[in-house]
C-alpha cells in the first residue's frame, strides 16, 4: 500500500521531517518561499495532509481545488488563517497548536510590555546613536511595572499565564475582560477580578491584549478605546494584528493620550505601516511570541503528531487537538 502524502508548506525541523518520513510521501517547501495562493494550491494536488504556519490561508475556494486534502494541522495555536467551517464542510479535520506555546508567548508579552513601560527601545536606539551624554532627573523615567494595575484582554491560556507572572512575580493587581468569566477558583488564584470593556480600558495601568482574532474583535481598540485609557497607560498586543485601529494609535502616541505601546503583530504584517515607525514611544517585534527554539520544536512537532494521528493507517485517527472533531462522524465522498 502506498503511503498517504503529505506537504509541509514551510521549512521546519529536519528530525520532524524524518519522522514524517517514515509513514508519509513527504513534499517540503525546502527552501521556505513564500508561495502564492495559487502556488499553494499547485504544490497541494494529490496530497491528503498538510502541515501549515499562519503564513498558508486555507479558505473554501482552496478546499475546492484540493479534494482529497483530508488534513490540516497547523503549527500555531492561533487559525483566523483557517476557514474552519469550509473544512467541516468539506469532511477536512483541522488541528492547532495550544498549550505548547503558552508559557513562551507569555514571556515575550511580559517582555515586551516591560520593554514598553520602561522605555528600552528608545533608550537603546539612544545609545547606539552615541547621543548619551549626561544624567538629568527624568533621563528615560517611564512607568513602574510592579504593583501597577495590569488588564488583560482575552482571558485564555495566555492571557492566564501572563496574569500570573503580574500577580505572583510582581505584586501588580490583576483585571480582565474576557467573552466568559473564569471559574471562581481561578479568578483567585490569578488574582483576577473580572471587570467590563470599559473599565479594563479606564483602571489598567498595563493593558495587553491576548484575545485571539475574529471578525468581532477587528479594531476593537480604537479612537474611542484609547481616548478612556490613562495617559499614563500602555498598551501591548502580542495577539494579532488588525484588534487595534493602528492609525488611531499613532495618533494616541503622538498626542501623548497614552504613554507608549507594544506591539508584536501588525496589520497586514510583515508589511509595517510606516507611521508606526515615526513615533518613538513605541517598540516593536516582528511577530516572535513563541520563539523559542525549544517552543518553535514542540510546536512543529505537535503538529506532526496530528497528521501522524489522522492519516497513519495503522494509528487511531484521534488527533490531539483537533478543532472540528465531528469531523471524524462525516464520511467525505
Ligand atoms: C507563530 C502564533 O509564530 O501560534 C500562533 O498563533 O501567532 C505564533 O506562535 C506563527 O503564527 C506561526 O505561523
Amino acid at each position: 500500500m502506498s503511503k498517504p502524502k503529505i506537504l509541509v508548506a514551510r521549512a521546519i525541523f529536519l528530525d520532524i521531517i524524518d519522522q514524517l518520513r517514515t509513514k508519509f510521501d513527504v513534499e517540503v517547501n525546502e527552501y521556505d518561499d513564500i508561495w502564492t495562493q495559487d502556488e499553494l494550491i499547485l504544490h497541494l494536488q494529490g496530497k491528503q495532509g498538510a502541515l501549515i504556519t499562519s503564513s498558508e490561508k486555507i479558505d473554501a475556494k482552496l478546499l475546492k481545488a484540493c479534494p482529497e486534502l483530508r488534513a490540516v494541522c497547523t503549527l500555531a495555536v492561533g487559525y483566523n488563517n483557517i476557514d474552519v467551517a469550509a473544512c467541516t464542510a468539506q469532511g477536512v479535520l483541522v488541528t492547532n497548536a495550544p498549550n505548547v506555546l503558552t508559557e513562551t508567548t507569555a514571556d515575550l508579552g511580559f517582555a515586551l510590555m516591560m520593554a514598553t513601560a520602561r522605555r528600552i527601545g528608545e533608550s537603546e536606539r539612544f545609545l547606539r546613536e552615541g547621543l548619551w551624554r549626561q544624567w538629568d532627573i527624568g533621563f528615560f523615567a517611564g512607568q513602574d511595572i510592579h504593583g501597577a494595575t495590569l488588564g488583560i484582554l482575552g482571558m485564555g491560556r495566555i492571557g492566564q499565564a501572563i496574569a500570573k507572572r503580574g500577580s505572583h512575580g510582581f505584586g501588580m493587581p490583576v483585571i480582565y475582560h474576557n467573552r466568559s468569566r473564569l471559574a471562581l477558583e481561578i479568578e483567585q488564584q490569578l488574582n483576577a477580578r473580572y471587570v467590563s470593556k470599559e473599565e479594563l480600558l479606564q483602571q489598567s495601568d498595563h493593558l495587553i491584549i491576548t484575545v485571539p482574532y475574529s471578525p468581532e474583535v477587528h479594531h476593537f481598540i480604537g479612537q474611542p478605546e484609547l481616548a478612556m485609557m490613562k495617559p499614563t497607560a500602555t498598551l501591548t498586543n502580542i495577539a494579532r494584528g488588525g484588534i487595534i485601529d493602528e492609525v488611531a494609535l499613532v495618533e494616541a502616541l503622538r498626542t501623548h493620550q497614552i504613554a507608549a505601546a507594544g506591539l508584536d503583530v501588525f496589520e497586514g504584517e510583515p508589511h509595517i505601516d510606516p507611521d508606526l515607525l515615526s513615533v518613538p514611544n513605541i517598540v516593536l517585534t516582528p511577530h516572535i511570541g513563541s520563539a523559542s527554539l525549544k517552543t518553535r520544536h514542540a510546536m512543529a512537532n505537535l503538529a506532526a503528531q496530528n497528521l501522524l494521528a489522522i492519516l497513519d493507517p495503522n494509528s487511531t485517527p484521534q488527533p490531539l487537538t483537533a478543532l472540528n472533531v465531528e469531523v471524524l462522524g462525516i464520511k467525505r465522498n
